[in-house]
């Protein structure tokens, strides 16, 4: 079998995964692999055998007897992880279409990848192969695709590996047997045509004039969600030049590879609708076939005209502002590779912009045990640390000693992580304020989330509240966050993710994606809202003046918005993790913060009914991601620590008084915690756009140690 050599190793053999360092850096969590001599000076920590598998020298502690030890046990393990600037890192990946962007995007524009990368990805997509076909999916635990097969067969082929390697061998059959690349789903069809292996007429046009249209009308981009609406910007640029990589001998036996009839002989308009059935989540509706056979015929039109350099020109300055409101990070992964490809084709690969797009690739990538992956964003470093502090605060833990400088580190993160001003091209770029706001990673993506921001103040209000702590955050550094909130609730009452929701919800039916639920807007959300809710009470009870009545107002109406968005079974839908069990937490926290209880109120009656009956044999809980993708709760074969936890969290905020219940989701929790107070990864645990699973690899241990820590607080010291 032939392979390119990297470093004399062939790019199929894993790197020595003893040389790999994770640097902080602002909030910024980068890997790196040292040379020989660089790694021999710098002994790796326990964060990077953590993530990377490797065996560490946690001490055996006491076998817990009550639920309180077992929270001190997790939380002396969960500790060992956070790093010197006070926030924990930790594996943000699931959705298999990241890299694929990232490794054409470096192919195109010649660029070489760092040590060890090409290696790594390769390892990656190697363990990611499904077993049973050898195809990948949209997500890690999702059945094989054309969008999933085709961009990873071809990432791997761009980084060297042989078309007739076992793996490839067997992708590719997989790939034939869906029919072939031509049913891939658009965003597919989009890095196949820029890599010059799919023909632009088989796809449906993203036209760059969208950003000429008047603002007022009801469709014009910048009202859609942030992340569709970046997503759709480069794409519409590179779209609308047609950019398009030319051939060379291997992107011409791509062309080979992945279609069952010879390229030449495929009749590509007819492929702008072929979408293999495997992949489709959200079929196309009648009016966006309509509206898509008028584009084509525009499109005849508008490509060659003056009007397409105007709209060139219109989306690259959308480009721009995004860069650099964003420090060059960009919202996602997706639209970090479309933009820095964007900016190769117009400024070129010298430009000042291109190289800061090219050093920020690394804030997306994490190595594992099996290799490198792309997160959903540049890291959880904010929403895993704000969640985590609120455990160790409401068990007491925070208050013991030894705990005492991990909570003064965090607080230092949460005081440098809050954004401090606006974005440079707020109105131009379609920005929301974020001066005062938390992101979701750090203040240099700076993205302003509502339940980020909440999240965030909330931390900051609990820790500075203890007796050791200092006032790193001032009082009108946290009312410019509860403005942040403020600004943020929908007429509904409800919160929505980002910014507030913008355009009709009739733009759902034009939502071009396939794979993908509820893009095209914003939409309010029981976890976003509750956590508004939540941060605002908690504001409040310090703060009793500041804005009263907005406060008060908002979040009486947010608690309406929660309580109409309850389903007749008793749950709530979760968007953002799997799935009921998740948002049921949620409204059962903001709920009971305004003092409904089992006891007074009907709609907390019945969630714990519905969790209580989900609840199975060994004390435990378990829901499949299919509930996201199905509406429905569907059980996982294997009850999971993290969803009992949730279930727990919420029984214990309704004061549901089964508590024998409790006691036994408590001690299936208890019996599955490690000698050394962990807890071993189970299923994945999050969600988006109701089909793409993503990992929160911190929350096995965030939340179970909250639930116990609940636990003990509420029952004290009791033996289980
Ligand atoms: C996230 C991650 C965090 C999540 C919460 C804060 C948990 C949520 O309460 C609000 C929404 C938010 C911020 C969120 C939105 C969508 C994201 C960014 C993601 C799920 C992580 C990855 C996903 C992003 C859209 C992935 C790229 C895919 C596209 C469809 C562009």
């Amino acid at each position: 079998m032939t392979g390119a050599t990297i470093n004399n190793a062939t790019v199929h053999t894993p790197t020595d995964r003893t040389r790999w360092r994770l640097r902080v850096d602002e909030g910024r969590q980068t890997w790196h692999y040292l040379s020989e001599e660089e790694h021999k000076a710098n002994p790796q920590t326990d964060i990077e055998k953590y993530w990377l598998g490797l065996k560490l020298d946690a001490p055996v502690l006491p076998k817990a007897k009550t639920a309180l030890e077992s929270a001190r046990n997790g939380l002396e393990f969960f500790k060992r992880l956070q790093n010197e600037e006070g926030f924990w890192s930790g594996e943000y990946g699931g959705p298999m279409f990241l890299l694929p962007g990232l490794v054409i995007t470096y192919h195109i524009t010649g660029e070489k990848m760092p040590n060890g990368w090409a290696q790594e990805i390769i390892q990656y997509l190697f363990h990611r192969a499904h077993k049973d076909d050898g195809g990948w999916g949209l997500h890690i635990e999702g059945h094989s695709t054309v969008f999933g097969t085709a961009l990873n067969y071809i990432t791997l082929r761009l980084l060297g590996v042989d078309a007739e390697h076992p793996v490839c061998v067997r992708a590719r059959g997989t790939l034939h047997k869906l029919g072939g690349a031509t049913g891939s789903p658009s965003w597919g069809k989009f890095w196949m045509a820029v890599l010059g292996v799919y023909d632009w007429e088989g796809m449906n046009p993203v036209p760059p004039e969208l950003w000429l249209l008047p603002h007022f009308l009801p469709f014009h981009p910048g009202r859609y969600w942030c992340h569709c609406r970046n997503v759709y910007i480069p794409m519409s640029y590179l779209y609308g030049r047609r950019a398009t990589f030319p051939l060379t001998d291997l992107t011409r036996k791509l062309r080979e590879e992945l279609y069952t009839q010879p390229y030449d002989s495929i009749p590509w308009y007819q492929q702008r609708n072929n979408i293999c059935k495997a992949d489709e989540y959200y079929p196309h509706t009648r009016l966006l076939n309509f509206l898509n056979g008028g584009l084509v015929m525009a499109e005849k039109v508008t490509s060659r005209s003056m009007i397409r350099k105007m709209a060139l020109r219109a989306a690259y300055a959308q480009v721009k502002y995004e860069d650099e409101n964003t420090h060059y990070l960009d919202i996602g992964p997706v639209n970090k590779a479309m933009n820095m490809l964007s900016t190769f084709y117009e400024e070129g690969r010298d430009s000042e912009a291109f190289q800061k797009h090219l050093k920020n690739n690394i804030d997306f990538m994490w190595m594992s045990s099996e290799g490198m992956m792309m997160n959903g964003t540049n890291g959880s470093q904010l929403w895993d640390t704000a969640l985590g502090m609120q455990g160790f605060v409401e068990s007491g833990l925070a208050n013991e000693k030894q705990n005492h400088e991990s909570m003064k580190k965090a607080l230092q993160f949460f005081e440098a992580q809050q954004i401090r001003k606006n974005p440079p091209y707020m109105k131009e770029g379609y920005r929301d304020p974020t001066l005062g706001a938390w992101a979701f990673s750090n203040k240099h993506q700076g993205y302003t989330v509502s339940d980020c921001t909440a999240e965030g103040l909330k931390a900051v209000l609990l820790l500075q509240k203890l007796s050791y702590t200092d006032e790193l955050v001032s009082v009108e550094r946290m009312q410019q966050a509860v403005d942040i909130v403020l600004a943020m609730q929908n007429s509904s009452g409800g919160f929505a993710s980002y910014e507030s929701v913008r355009g009709p919800a009739w733009l759902e039916y034009i939502n071009p994606a396939e794979v993908f639920g509820n893009i095209m807007i914003e939409y309010c959300y029981p976890e976003c809202s509750t956590a508004c809710v939540l941060g605002l009470t908690y504001f409040r009870k310090q703060h009793p003046n500041y804005r009263r009545d907005d406060i008060d107002a908002t979040i009486d109406r947010a608690v309406k918005f929660i309580l109409s968005d309850q389903r007749a079974d008793g749950s709530w839908y979760g968007s953002w993790a799997i799935c009921f069990t998740y948002a049921t937490m949620f409204a059962c926290e903001s709920l009971s913060s305004v003092g409904q209880y089992y006891d007074n109120s009907d709609p907390i009656r019945r969630a714990c009914e519905f969790l209580l009956s989900k609840q199975r044999e060994d004390g435990g809980w378990g829901e499949s991601y299919k509930s996201c993708e199905e509406h429905r709760y569907v059980e996982h074969e294997q009850t999971q620590v993290v969803q009992t936890s949730w279930a727990l969290m919420a029984l214990m905020a309704a004061r549901c008084p089964d508590k024998a219940a409790i006691q036994r989701g408590v001690r299936m929790l208890m019996e599955r915690q490690q000698p050394d107070g962990q807890w071993k990864q189970e299923a994945i645990e999050g969600i988006f756009n109701h089909s793409c699973s993503i990992s929160y690899g911190n929350y096995k241990h965030i939340f179970t140690i909250w639930a116990l820590g609940r636990y003990g607080k509420l029952h004290g010291n009791e033996a289980l």
